[in-house]
């Protein structure tokens, strides 16, 4: 049985911005976005929260909601530095850690050696030493694999540390409602309900063949997470090598405006992937399926890590231009970031010290 923490920041960017400003504490506060703009909410602190104020929200909506609120722009620079270090308290529990953004992330401590390998205590421990060096709370969600840890983390927020144990694991799915599980967008919660899925009991109750008819390859995941089966491993970004995205065109496409056009999206995708998990990459990989499924790649590496500012549309073109585009229709195009170099390494030993 693995033991697994799902660490989340409380109302991440609002909090950063409540603790630099003091002036904002306590008060209904809406990072991203004004109130005339187009923009969306980011995030907004606990104060907005019950005005009915959410991420992802225009900004406008949130105004109406709230005219008092206080409008900031977001400082991604300062909530990096924040991740950092949360992060390098977290690398003192386990080497297998798997971020999913700048403020969450999965801890397998199953061979961890700090309290007696007590998942609980450690879990409590991360977040008393997040708070003392970010002056920040975060929440942690405890149990035996990714789905219910990750369930867990948002049961107590803020500030909280709940626990969901093997023994708890059916009980606690048969109760809850199917837009709260992980991996179930609201389309398909939709989906669910249309065929009567109210929550984990509803899903318990179908066979792996219905799942699958309704819902295709996720069916399987659906009727494992049900029954508290999740086997997906944390996978450490130390661990991956590369990345890739791609896409299958419904119908070929041929010339190289269109092939630049998708590649400078697949690009720009890989690039956000790279980022999130703290990594940089220096080789850039086209992949093309030829319409007879012959497949070429054509890389380059360079001396410096790609980042927004690298003049992509050129290195792409220059990538294409020794493929047969013009000629032949595409079926597949792909980008893969590889010749990884770690940000977390590059912190000079003197502050790393800090924290022994
Ligand atoms: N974020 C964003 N756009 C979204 C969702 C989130 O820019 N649609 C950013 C802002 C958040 C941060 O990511 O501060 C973390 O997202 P969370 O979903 O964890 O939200 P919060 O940490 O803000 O609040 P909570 O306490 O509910 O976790
Ligand atoms: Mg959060």
């Amino acid at each position: 049985m693995r033991k697994i923490i799902h660490i989340d920041m409380d109302a991440f960017y609002a909090a950063v911005e409540q603790r630099d400003f003091p002036e904002y504490r306590n008060k209904p506060l809406i990072v991203g976005g004004s109130p005339f703009s187009r923009g969306v909410v980011a995030t907004c602190s606990y104060e907005a929260r019950p005005f009915g104020i959410h991420s992802a929200m225009p900004a406008s909506r949130a105004y109406r909601l709230c005219p008092d609120a206080i409008f900031v722009k977001p400082r991604f620079d300062v909530y990096r530095e924040v991740s950092l270090e949360i992060r390098r308290i977290m690398a003192d529990y386990t080497d297998l850690i798997e971020p999913l953004s700048l403020d969450e992330a999965y801890l397998d401590v199953s061979t961890s050696t700090q309290y007696a390998g007590s998942a609980t205590l450690i879990a409590k421990e991360i977040k008393t030493r997040i708070k003392q060096v970010t002056q920040l709370t975060a929440s942690a969600g405890v149990s035996y694999n990714k789905f219910l840890a990750k369930i867990a983390s948002d049961l107590d927020k803020p500030d909280g540390l709940h626990v969901i144990k093997p023994n708890q694991a059916i009980v606690f799915i048969k109760q809850l409602p199917i837009h709260k599980f992980h991996g179930v967008g609201n389309a398909t919660a939709q989906k669910m309900r249309s065929l009567g899925i109210q929550n984990g009991k509803g899903l318990q109750q179908r066979s792996l063949i219905e799942l699958q008819q309704h819902f295709g390859k996720s069916g399987l995941y659906y009727y494992n997470i049900a029954r508290g089966i999740d086997n997906r491993p944390v996978i450490s970004h130390r661990s991956s090598r590369s990345i890739s995205v791609e896409t299958t065109f419904a119908q070929d496409i041929i010339g190289a405006s269109a092939m630049l056009n998708e590649l400078q999206q697949l690009f720009a995708k890989a690039l956000n992937k790279v980022t999130t998990k703290e990594l940089k990459a220096r080789t850039v990989t086209v992949k093309i399926k030829y319409h007879d499924f012959v497949q070429i790649t054509r890389s380059r590496t360079l001396n410096q890590p790609v980042n927004a500012e690298t003049p992509h549309t050129g290195l792409l073109m220059d990538l294409l231009k020794t493929t047969e585009i013009d000629t032949r229709a595409v079926r597949l195009l792909g980008v893969t970031l590889s010749s990884f170099e770690e940000t977390l390494i590059q912190i000079p030993v003197a502050q790393t010290d800090l924290f022994n």
